[in-house]
């Protein structure tokens, strides 16, 4: 059975260890964001092994411990509604949370579905029966009434600051909702679409709607422009669902693909849905709270500065306005929230497991690719790791315009290829293979395109180059007509001796 809702969600990571609470009042003004980064900071010291350097990344950060505890601040300072962050803060919590034992076995899953062929006599349909009839059980199912329509506050009794919304950094343009579900419709298509964009808040019934320009909500936003500039687009924001639901919003999934159904693909059951009270969306039923209201398509304002989590302030700039004409909530709602900041944060988590499971998608597409790495320190659009199997010159660099032309991987700054027997989620390896394989000239492949809107290094928002190296071994048919030494490694032979050897050695 899939989580309840975030409540459920909650109960058991209690049970599992995974949760504490803080009963003491404690402002989410800055506060919150202090406690959460010592409880990382001490659980990633924790996690190295003795007499080791601290080495951010590799091992202590996809570690065990991951950045702490899941925190609920039942007494958040200004709000009577309980808060929740770091509930995503480690590999384990992401386990928990699409109830996996490890996060393979999601993309194992998905290989399931991908691997699906065109059957051929009666027997082959017979046996795809119980798969078709799975990918149905995946699909959003309306329901009439919801938890999340437990309270209703329409017009002037709505108030955001009834919510204890974090102001993260001390540099922040004020208080931001930070784990949003942001629902709108394609105005052509009439598809849905989810993401997690940030919300500033502006007053009690207006905030921020900080979809970057290629994020699909700017799409939807864009193409009604175009038809009605005058006009106005419906939005909901659902906040705090089961966790593979809230999830959901930051999938790099292609458009038109409903979040909805990948949410139900991940818990194994539908999300059930229900329709929000003043406007014609859909917002999961099972949410603790739903914020109701529209978009005009000729108001913008500035937005920012936000702590991000490049680990600097993402500049102002202009962007859409929110207006919340009604509230929905539980009668007992907890606010689902995240801080970004210096990496690695709890957003890292989400985005190692994205990277997890979206790696069979890659493979099917691209089947020379072997792994992909995005260390936490390259905070996702920076850097990603390939390893391939080499088969034709020129092939690390067809890699690198793959990656370029795959969904948000476009956004990716720095592209390292390796050849297919380099462990990429060794960085020590990577760094120590990458630079023997060079010859900087020969083998640095610049490019121009679309840049993470975070990128504060681009030469304008937006736009700028990306850099790929090939780190694969030089081929005779590449114009490499050197020989390419072999990597060195002890015989089979002299290990076996020296195994015998060892205890007369007396050197443990
Ligand atoms: C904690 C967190 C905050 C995010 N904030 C934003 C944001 O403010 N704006 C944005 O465009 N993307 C943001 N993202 C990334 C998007 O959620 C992600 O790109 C998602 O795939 C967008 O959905 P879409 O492809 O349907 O547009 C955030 C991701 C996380 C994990
Ligand atoms: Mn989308």
């Amino acid at each position: 059975m899939a989580y309840r809702d975030l409540q459920e969600f909650i109960a058991r990571l209690e049970k599992e260890g995974e949760l504490r609470r803080v009963r003491s009042e404690v402002d989410p003004v800055l506060e919150v964001t202090e406690v959460v980064q010592r409880l990382g900071r001490e659980a990633r010291r924790a996690a190295i092994p003795q007499g080791q350097k601290p080495h951010s990344s590799a091992g202590s950060s996809v570690g065990p411990k991951g950045l702490g505890p899941a925190l609920l601040f039942e007494s958040p300072k200004g709000s009577r509604i309980p808060l929740l962050i770091n509930a995503f803060g480690s590999v384990r919590r992401m386990c928990l949370a699409f109830e996996v034992s490890g996060l393979d076995e999601i993309a194992e899953r998905i290989q399931g579905f991908l691997k699906m062929e065109t059957p051929q006599g009666l027997v082959d349909k017979i046996k795809m029966l119980p798969k078709l009839a799975e990918l149905g059980s995946f699909f959003p199912k309306s329901v009439r009434t919801g938890d999340c329509q437990e309270v209703v506050r329409k017009g002037k009794d709505v108030n955001l600051f009834d919510f204890p919304i974090l102001k993260c950094w001390p540099q922040d343009g004020g208080r931001f909702i930070t784990f949003p579900l942001v629902f709108t419709k394609n105005p052509e298509t009439g598809k849905r679409n989810v993401g997690m964009y940030r919300m500033q808040i502006y007053d009690m019934r207006t905030t921020g709607m900080h979809w970057q320009t290629q994020k699909h909500g700017a799409e939807h936003f864009r193409r009604a422009r175009e038809k009605n500039p005058e006009g106005r687009i419906p939005v909901s924001v659902a906040i705090g669902t089961d966790p593979a639901t809230a999830l959901s919003g930051m999938l790099p999934i292609p458009p038109d693909l409903d979040e909805m159904m990948f949410a139900g693909f991940l818990r194994r059951e539908p999300v059930e849905m229900v329709g929000c009270q003043t406007n014609e969306l859909e917002v999961p039923a099972n949410a603790e709270i739903v914020l109701e209201g529209y978009v005009n398509l000729n108001e913008m304002q500035t937005e920012g500065p936000f702590g991000d989590h490049t680990g600097f302030y993402s500049l102002e700039g202009d962007y859409p306005l929110f207006h919340v004409e009604c509230i929905t909530q539980k009668k007992d709602p907890i606010y689902l929230t995240t801080v970004v900041g210096p990496p690695p944060q709890e957003d890292f988590y989400m985005g190692h497991a994205v990277e997890r499971i979206f790696l069979p998608v890659m493979k099917m597409q691209y089947p020379e690719i072997v792994d992909v790495a995005m260390p936490a320190e390259g905070i996702f659009h920076n850097l990603m790791i390939v390893a391939i199997r080499k088969s034709y010159p020129g092939h690390a660099r067809k890699v690198m315009n793959a990656i370029w032309s795959l969904g948000q991987a476009m956004f990716t700054k720095v592209v390292v290829v390796v050849d297919h027997d380099v462990d990429i989620h060794d960085y020590s390896e990577v760094v120590w293979k990458v630079l023997c394989a060079l010859d900087p000239e020969r083998d640095v492949q610049f490019s121009l395109g679309p840049m993470d809107t975070l990128d504060h290094a681009a030469r304008v928002q937006d736009f700028g180059s990306k850099m790929g190296l090939d780190a694969t071994r030089k081929w005779a048919s590449e114009g490499f007509t050197r020989p390419w030494p072999d990597e060195i490694r002890m015989d089979e032979m002299t290990k076996k001796s020296v195994d015998k050897l060892w205890k007369n050695l007396s050197l443990d």
